[in-house]
């Protein structure tokens, strides 16, 4: 029986000027100026399919018009197999690096056997009985930066396995960063589980009492601190995204600080995380206007998401604004969801940037497209 033959149909005409103003590719466009950067993941040899798709991402929504390598951490040799996986990925320069064993292992002044009980003793909180996270956590708040893969480099940015990049990126953020003198930037703030790090703020006091010359003038303790330095409030930038001056951290204060903390054995006998280490320190050792929250990226680290919600930002995305952590306080209907987006106003509040009116109130999807319909007139 033959097949009917297809019809004709010509596909209805789009009426452009009632139409969403529909997202385009990156068009290819050649950088003029570029900084001294490379994004860097730590990953394992088993994440190679992770690694793939946030590489995948980085590529189509900015890397592919700027070029900037890619280094790979490991504290196992990578494999032939994840090099060839990862290759095809990027015209981009790749380096491979081993991590040193002096990075990734116990130094002299731990107790192993006391490393070992505080692990046994620590359930029901998240890594809580990991070894491996441990040392992952001490070596993203020490090392890497210093591996000789990294050490040509002034600026990275910290991709990992898994992560979504929902927003095409017309600009460089590297530059951006070099051109505003910004050391460090971020694109979500949480609270930290306080189990995970008991005696860190005591340990940071000792510091800042030992090496007061290393505190910024204009710092941001306030941000971390809402009783003036007595204690934390576990606020944090998440770490998992960071872009960073390397510089900085290979700098005489922010090494003081990391070796004052490791030699203090939290990151064994507790479970100190990588991220409120950065945080602190760069709350502490930065004037303010050094640390920089890149709202235009949007990004999804499980469970969490940053997406803008203004709609000339929004057009350039995939994510869903209405899940934003930092800034929809109802967008989810929970208490660490309204504390994340409390945290994240303070964040404004201390810089004395005034918190955009649309964020003062309640996520309203109605109010959303009735903004997107503005700026569908004005693109029209
Ligand atoms: N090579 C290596 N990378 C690790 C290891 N543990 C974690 N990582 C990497 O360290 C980063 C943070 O680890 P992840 O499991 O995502 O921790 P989470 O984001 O806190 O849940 C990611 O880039 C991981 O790929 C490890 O044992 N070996
Ligand atoms: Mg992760």
């Amino acid at each position: 029986m033959n097949a009917a033959p297809l019809k004709n149909e010509t596909a209805p005409k789009r009426d452009r000027k009632s139409t969403f103003p529909i997202q385009k590719p990156l068009p290819p466009k050649p950088p003029t100026r570029r900084a001294n950067a490379a994004f860097v993941m730590l990953v394992r040899n088993s994440d190679s399919q992770g690694a793939r798709s946030t590489i995948r991402q980085i590529e189509d929504r900015f890397n592919r018009n700027f070029q900037y390598p890619y280094v790979f951490l490991n504290d196992v040799p990578f494999t032939e197999e994840f090099k060839e996986l990862i290759r095809p990925m990027s015209k981009a320069n790749m380096t491979y690096g081993l991590v040193p064993t002096e990075h990734w292992s116990y130094p002299k002044w731990i107790s192993t056997t006391k490393a070992k009980e505080a692990r046994e003793a620590m359930v029901g909180v998240a890594y809580g009985r990991s070894e491996s996270y441990r040392h992952m956590c001490r070596y993203q708040s020490g090392f890497f930066f210093q591996h000789e893969a990294m050490l040509p480099f002034d600026y990275y940015w910290r991709i990992e396995p898994d992560v979504e990049y929902s927003c095409d990126l017309d600009f460089d953020p590297f530059l951006y960063m070099q051109d505003n003198n910004k050391k460090y930037a971020f694109t979500m703030s949480l609270p930290e589980y306080m189990e995970t790090i008991p005696s860190l703020w005591n340990v940071t006091r000792n510091f800042m009492d030992m090496y007061p010359h290393f505190l910024a003038k204009n710092n941001a303790l306030d941000f971390i601190s809402d009783d003036g330095g007595k204690s934390y409030n576990t606020c944090h930038f998440w770490s998992n995204f960071e872009i960073a001056d390397a510089r900085w951290m290979r700098d005489e204060a922010y090494q003081q600080y990391f070796s004052h903390l490791d030699q203090a054995g939290g990151f064994f006998y507790e479970r100190w995380g990588d991220a409120p280490v950065h945080s602190i320190a760069a709350a502490l050792l930065l004037p303010i206007d050094q640390i920089h929250f890149f709202k235009e990226i949007g990004y999804f680290h499980a469970p969490f998401h940053n997406c803008p919600a203004e709609p000339e930002l929004q057009v350039k995305c995939h994510c869903d604004p209405n899940r934003n952590i930092n800034m929809s306080p109802s967008a989810e209907d929970n208490q660490q969801a309204r504390d994340q987006a409390v945290i994240h106003r303070l964040y404004y509040d201390i810089i004395h940037i005034p918190f955009q009116d649309k964020y003062e109130e309640t996520w309203d999807e109605a109010l959303f497209w009735v903004a997107i319909d503005d700026f569908k007139t004005k693109a029209a």
